[in-house]
């Protein structure tokens, strides 16, 4: 098609978020910004499929080399579809999308957003207290809501769990489970995943993985860490979860469920910090005593503990890595694509009625037939 006439091999997208390499950073902001938000302001509908296919559409731009300058670019793409395009084609031509202006200005998108952030709330809790009229953090505390504890931390700590989560603190929380783990064990492993792994210098929370190279040494390694932690004064909430899976016998039931089944910790760490960050005003000789670095300051952090055996480890570590729009997209892929199922635990193929071990991403990748893509190229 003559439309199609300025396309480069560049410009080829596959359709699978798995199948291409989505760094960080791209030069398509303005427009992915765009769509995430319809894509959430959807999901706030709880309308998945138009979320879905919102981001969808901002995922293949992220991965575009250069910047989108005319909707004839367009041409060619997979998964965007009409509305987004009309969103870009406004972008484009008016630098806004009048949509999406709208949107932000909502009350209900404001408040939604607000009311999914705190620890605890999901889109349904938060739908029904918007219905019961809570708009902001202060209507719930006025309306006596019953909160679950796991609420009642995310409030108490709203401030500092919605300040994002720097690459320094979360390394400095691996390091505090780190040296947990090797009083318990030198021989456990603590690895950093999630988006932190893939390169992202921010985040809203640290995941850590544990496992132990010898099959079944990592469990009770948890409860032990736990106790550890707590006893340093290091946890300010938290929540364990049992391992609820079985060794693989059946093929999974449910290919594309998203949740995992590995022992769990979520958590509220107390991260100390340094005294005197940011604006506060230096010390010096005339600084008040109470004013200096008596005191050590510190901040809530949402921490998560995930703890596999090792021989489904590089199926949790790719799990646990992320984005989650390119762990849907590798259990789609393998769904539709390969007759497999996939999770964080295994892989099963159903032609030959299998499940297919693996002891690095990389195995997995190749047992989908895929090109190896790192950590920091699944920022889908
Ligand atoms: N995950 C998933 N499906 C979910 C939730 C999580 O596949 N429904 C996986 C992919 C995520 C990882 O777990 O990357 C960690 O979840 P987070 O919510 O912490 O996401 P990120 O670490 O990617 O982002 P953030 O920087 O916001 O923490
Ligand atoms: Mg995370």
């Amino acid at each position: 098609k003559a439309a199609c006439a300025s396309l480069t091999p560049d410009y080829m997208v596959p359709v699978y978020a798995c199948q291409r390499r989505t760094p960080l950073q791209h030069p398509n902001r303005l427009f992915t910004d765009a769509l995430e938000i319809l894509s959430e302001n959807a999901e706030f509908f709880e309308s998945e499929g138009r979320s879905l296919a919102f981001y969808k559409a901002s995922s293949v731009m992220k991965a575009l080399p250069i910047r989108l300058t005319s909707t004839v670019d367009l041409c060619g793409l997979p998964c965007i579809g009409e509305h987004s395009q009309r969103v870009i084609k406004e972008i484009l031509e008016d630098g806004v999308s009048s949509e999406v202006e709208g949107v932000l200005q909502s009350e209900r998108y404001q408040a939604m957003k607000v009311l999914t952030s705190i620890f605890g709330v999901g889109v349904k809790t938060a739908d029904r207290w918007y219905r019961e009229g809570i708009r902001n953090f202060g209507d719930i505390l006025s309306s006596g809501q019953k909160l679950t504890k796991e609420q009642e931390a995310g409030v108490k700590y709203f401030k500092d769990l919605s300040s994002p989560v720097t690459e320094e603190e979360a390394n400095s929380i691996t390091d505090t489970v780190r040296k947990a783990v090797a009083s318990i064990d030198t021989r456990a492993k603590v690895t950093i995943t999630g988006g932190f792994r893939r390169g992202k210098q921010r985040g809203h929370d640290v995941d850590l993985l544990i496992t132990h190279p010898e099959e079944g040494k990592e469990a009770g390694l948890l409860a032990q860490i736990i106790t550890i932690l707590d006893s340093q004064g290091l946890l300010l909430y938290y929540k364990t979860k049992e391992n609820t899976y079985t060794a693989p016998r059946e093929p999974p039931v449910k290919p594309h469920s998203t949740l995992d089944r590995f022992e769990r910790c979520f958590s509220v760490f107390k991260l100390s910090l340094p005294p005197f960050r940011g604006s506060q005003e230096p010390v010096s000789l005339s600084t008040p005593l109470d004013k200096t670095c008596i005191a050590t300051d510190w901040k809530a952090v949402r921490v998560d503990l995930v703890v596999s055996p090792c021989s489904q480890y590089a199926y949790a570590l790719l799990g646990w890595t992320g984005s989650q729009h390119f762990e849907r997209e590798l259990r789609r892929f393998a769904g539709s694509e390969k007759q497999m199922a996939l999770n964080s635990h295994a892989l099963y193929d159903r032609k030959q009625n299998e499940f297919l071990s693996a002891s690095t991403e990389e195995e997995i990748f190749a047992h989908l037939g895929l090109p190896f893509i790192p950590p920091h190229e699944r920022n889908a």
